[in-house]
């Protein structure tokens, strides 16, 4: 296969020019400004310059630095899981869960444990949507049972039980420290103890989730930014039809 190796584009091609900006716990001062520049170097940035250089408070200091990144990597190389299977709209995905299905399917969601970010999975479930695109609350074939965030495993566990959920959806905003990981494993751990997990179809979506690290977790898949909720619905009936035919 033909390498198809890239690098930034700045002004010109292949120069490499980059923008980065990060926080030195220290004061700000010439050598804090000199300790920034060689860290650009050091992870791979030619000629750095420290363009904006901040104090911002109690010990800290912010820097934006530009450069000119001397990687370059090859396309050809890379693959990307990503679940297959065709993206309906709305109407499509109404008329295909009737058909196959031959009553509404039952979706479960909630953004867990301490994460309090609702906007994730308002974007894919409650009815006005995200961007355009109509959540699930408002496909007819659809029981779209909304719980919000900060909700415990095991409530959302104890809903998908009681409501005889197909599909249980997971917001996992809040990365930091790896809490998602640890977060998400506690789900599919209950899941697995109360003899469900192959039952549901489940799925996990945030801005750090890939459909990668759903599926080393154990998850059914997972969607990152941009995700619709047409996205979801058609990757579950499309699950749910490969299950049970
Ligand atoms: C709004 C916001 C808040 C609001 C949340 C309000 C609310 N009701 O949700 C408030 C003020 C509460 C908040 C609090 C905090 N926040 Co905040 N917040 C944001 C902010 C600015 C926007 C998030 C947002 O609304 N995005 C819009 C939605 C539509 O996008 P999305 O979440 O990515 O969802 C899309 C996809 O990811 C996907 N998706 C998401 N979930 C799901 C689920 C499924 C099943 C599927 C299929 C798809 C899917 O589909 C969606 C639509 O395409 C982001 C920064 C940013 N610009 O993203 C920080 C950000 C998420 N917050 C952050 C942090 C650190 C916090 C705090 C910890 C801050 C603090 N120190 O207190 C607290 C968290 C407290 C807690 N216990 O969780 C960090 C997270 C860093 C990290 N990776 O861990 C961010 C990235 C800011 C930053 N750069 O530091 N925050």
């Amino acid at each position: 296969m033909n390498a198809q190796l890239v690098k930034p584009y700045g002004d010109t091609l292949d120069d490499g020019r980059v923008q980065l900006s990060f926080t030195l716990p220290v004061a700000l001062d010439e050598v804090a400004k000199e300790g920034a520049k060689q860290l650009a170097l050091m992870m791979g940035l030619n000629e750095p310059a420290v363009v904006h250089a901040e104090d911002i408070g109690q010990g800290f200091s912010f820097f934006i630095v530009y450069g000119q990144c001397k990687h370059q990597v090859d396309l050809s190389r890379l693959k990307i899981s990503k679940p297959e299977y065709e993206v309906l709209d709305k109407e499509g995905i109404n008329q295909l869960i009737a058909e196959k299905m031959q009553r509404r399917m039952v979706v479960v969601g909630a953004c867990i444990e301490t994460d309090a970010h609702t906007v994730g999975i308002d974007a894919i479930m409650n009815m006005k949507g995200f961007n355009g695109h109509k959540g699930l609350e408002s496909y007819h074939e659809i029981r779209a049972i909304n719980m919000g965030a900060q909700v415990d495993s095991e409530d959302l566990v104890a809903r998908a039980i009681e409501e005889m959920a197909d599909v249980i959806l997971v917001s996992q905003i809040v990365t930091q420290k790896n809490i998602h990981l640890d977060n998400l494993t506690k789900l599919s751990d209950l899941l697995e103890a109360e003899g469900l997990r192959d039952k549901v179809i489940l799925v996990v979506g945030g801005p750090r989730i890939s459909h990668e690290l759903a599926k080393e977790l154990g998850y059914d898949a997972g969607f990152g930014t941009k995700s619709y909720a047409e996205d979801v619905a058609s990757f579950c009936i499309h699950e749910w039809t490969k299950r049970n035919t």
